[in-house]
């Protein structure tokens, strides 16, 4: 079986675009591989919020029960969390010391994200290749993202072609499992803008949280930025409105002809309306499961536990391999 590698940054609300670009793409291709699933804490280090120690405990959890909420199962899958196994940070150091500079200050996550921070980490430069270790510690053949992250695979590609051409064939070369539609899902408020879980925008009915109650998913869904057109047809249809079709589609499976012939009235209101049940229906059971794990401490210790152990020994493994190549064992 291939190996599929991903995570999630434990910060701020996990959001419908999240869930449709990433967890449920890896829920839907669960049996077809050899699955591991990574809560990424140290990452989620290299944003302000994230500094309260007491946050960012909970987060985790969260995000762990929101994995199993959506539907990742144990028994197919490991579910662990980054900073439990150590050799992704040593990994990172190493891979620090064959990445030119020049290919992060190409990135184009970190000049977005740095321009809003008054005072920028080191971290948050180094992002790509913390994610490239993540990726590579595991010899992954795909990771499967929304697509905003693509860029940060090409760079893991380069970063592990550049590792072999210069210490043998030591890492796997992965590719990038990214939906044809849905990949990139816009905000509510701002359809130019990609719906992002930072606190300050799921403020302004930016989102759809993964947690929110059907009277917030209402409201914020009935809220989004709109025109006057009346154009409902996903190739002619404004970038709000196509957002929303995307959504509706990739929720309900429907083909775009069917939905294109199912909204031809170009009701705006009845689209949102509908778009918000179907939202509201989807999200119930992952709630309600939620609700019971999250309360259920040690079974979630167990499963990260679990997780933990069986992620050490690949890690290990790989960490020896590359520590040989280089002359360091
Ligand atoms: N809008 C999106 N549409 C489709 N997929 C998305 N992903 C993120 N946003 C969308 C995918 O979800 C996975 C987890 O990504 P993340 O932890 O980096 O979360 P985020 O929402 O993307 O958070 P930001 O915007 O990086 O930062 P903050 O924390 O400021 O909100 C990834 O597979 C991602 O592609």
């Amino acid at each position: 079986k291939k190996r599929v590698f991903s995570g999630v940054q434990p910060t701020g609300q996990l959001h419908i675009g999240n869930y449709i670009g990433a967890l449920s793409l890896w829920v839907e291709n669960q049996s077809k591989y050899d699955n591991i699933f990574c809560i990424v804490d140290l990452h989620a280090l290299t944003i302000p919020e994230s500094i309260e120690p007491q946050y960012l405990r909970k987060k985790v959890r969260e995000v762990a029960a929101l994995y199993l909420a959506c539907g990742i199962d144990p028994d197919k899958s490991t579910i662990f969390i980054q900073s439990d196994i150590p050799q992704h940070s040593e990994l990172t150091w190493l891979l620090n010391c064959v990445t030119p500079i020049g290919w992060l200050e190409r990135m184009t996550q970190f000049k977005s994200k740095s321009k809003k921070l008054n005072s920028v980490g080191t971290g948050l430069f180094d992002y790509p290749v913390l994610m490239a270790s993540d990726i590579l510690l595991y010899k992954t053949d795909l990771v499967p993202v929304g697509e905003d992250q693509k860029q940060h695979i090409e760079i893991t590609r380069d970063i592990a072609q550049r590792f072999n051409n210069l210490y043998g064939n030591v890492l796997k070369i992965p590719e990038e499992l990214i939906r044809k539609s849905g990949a990139r899902i816009m905000g509510f408020d701002d359809p130019e803008a990609k719906m992002s879980k930072s606190a300050d925008e799921m403020k302004n009915k930016h989102a759809v949280g993964l947690l929110d109650s059907p009277d917030e998913i209402r409201d914020t869904i009935m809220s989004a930025t709109t025109d006057s057109n009346r154009e409902t047809r996903f190739e002619h249809a404004s970038p709000g409105i196509k957002n929303m079709l995307t959504l509706y589609q990739a929720l309900t499976k429907q083909s775009r002809k069917e939905i294109e012939e199912h909204f031809s009235d170009g009701k705006y209101g009845k689209l949102k309306k509908e778009l918000a049940e179907v939202v509201i229906e989807t999200l119930k059971p992952i709630q309600q499961k939620y609700n019971r794990i999250i309360n259920d401490n040690s079974y979630l210790d167990q499963i990260l536990n679990d997780g933990k152990e069986r992620a050490a020994e690949t890690a290990e493994n790989t960490m020896n391999e590359v520590k040989k190549s280089m002359g360091l064992k």
